[in-house]
């Protein structure tokens, strides 16, 4: 994520995961403020044995974009809600990427940091059978927790 600031959005991302038994790291890399960290971070990514990089950033949100620019993996972006725009910001800057390099971008705040998090994991279990199991149970969990009747 790009800054500290953004964890409260993300751990929702973290959270999924950790429910899933994804194994993760969580990193602050600003593409601003730590242009080389980020350069560093993307480029040895594939390297350290990551699969899916998932990137969360407010407002002029280059972090996602200029990470996919530098790795093959599959990079998730999720617009963190901004205070001056709402993150209106964060998602035109994210999702409005050229051709020929891409950023799957996923709603604004809690609700995109979440199926970030679910869409690594479905990624992530095309070649891992236990882990679609456990995402098949998460999922089944989920509608039968859905009430037919708002008023229980
Ligand atoms: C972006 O600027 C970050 O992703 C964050 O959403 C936003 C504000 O950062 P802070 O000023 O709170 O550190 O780079």
């Amino acid at each position: 994520m790009g800054s500290t600031s953004d964890w409260e959005t993300m751990r929702h991302a973290a959270e999924t995961l950790d429910a899933l038994g994804v194994a993760h790291e969580t990193r602050v890399v600003s593409a601003h403020r730590t242009p080389q960290r980020l350069y560093d971070y993307a480029t040895s990514a594939a390297d350290r044995g990551l699969k899916v990089i998932i990137a969360g950033a407010g407002g002029a949100a280059h972090l996602p974009g200029m990470a996919a620019s530098m790795t093959h993996l599959p990079v998730l972006g999720v617009p963190v809600e901004s205070k001056a725009l709402k993150g209106m910001d964060s998602l035109l800057s994210i999702v409005q990427m050229p051709g020929g390099i891409p950023v799957g971008t996923l709603a604004i705040g809690k609700a995109g940091a979440i199926n970030a998090g679910l869409l690594a994991a479905s990624i992530l279990s095309l070649s891992d059978p236990a882990l679609t199991e456990r995402l098949t149970a998460w999922r089944q969990r989920q509608t039968d927790s859905v009430a037919n009747d708002p008023q229980g």
